[in-house]
């Protein structure tokens, strides 16, 4: 009995994560682990993707979209709800996503000077792991797909992979 009460403790506290298979760990290796601040909009990974190359992530921690709200906390696959106010509407809310960053623009307000940035590029969706071959080259972002992002708590730990032989950064 003391063993399996140890069992389903040590269950509680590691959710079981699906590991890579081994031939497919043999393809892909880790370039970067990257923490992905809740309350960012946007987390750069300082990876310059080319077009063609192949990344496999995955990630696990929890974000809550409003800090103090209990029902507002989820893991990388986000919570089970659609939006219209999230950057890719038809992915849950608060899931993990990544932009290929291909241009910023800043803008100064004439009256008040204050320098605002808008960057450019297609966004994907990740989740709790997924695979994506980038069609496009720039720089890779992480993020929650939420637009509010001021107001969340906690983060992700995202492990970036890319497949050998892909087209070298
Ligand atoms: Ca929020």
């Amino acid at each position: 009995m003391r063993i399996l009460g140890l069992i389903l403790a040590a269950g509680l506290v590691m959710p079981a994560l699906p590991s890579l298979p081994q031939e497919f760990l043999q393809d892909f290796e880790l370039v970067k682990k990257v923490l992905v601040v809740g309350s960012t909009p946007w987390t750069d990974t300082g990876i310059a993707v080319k077009k063609g190359q192949e990344y496999y992530f995955e990630a696990t921690g929890s974000v809550s979209l409003q800090r103090d709200n209990p029902v507002s906390a989820c893991g990388p696959e986000g919570l089970n709800l659609r939006t219209m106010q999230q950057p890719l509407h038809d992915q849950n809310l608060g899931a993990l996503i990544c932009k290929v960053r291909e241009k910023v623009e800043v803008s100064e307000d004439k009256q008040t000077g204050e320098k605002m940035s808008r960057d450019f590029g297609e966004v994907f969706f990740i989740g709790k792991k997924n695979r994506l071959l980038l069609p496009k080259e720039g720089r890779l972002l992480l993020g929650v797909n939420e637009n509010v992002a001021g107001d969340n708590d906690g983060g992700f730990e995202v492990k970036i992979y890319i497949r050998k032989f892909s087209p070298q950064v």
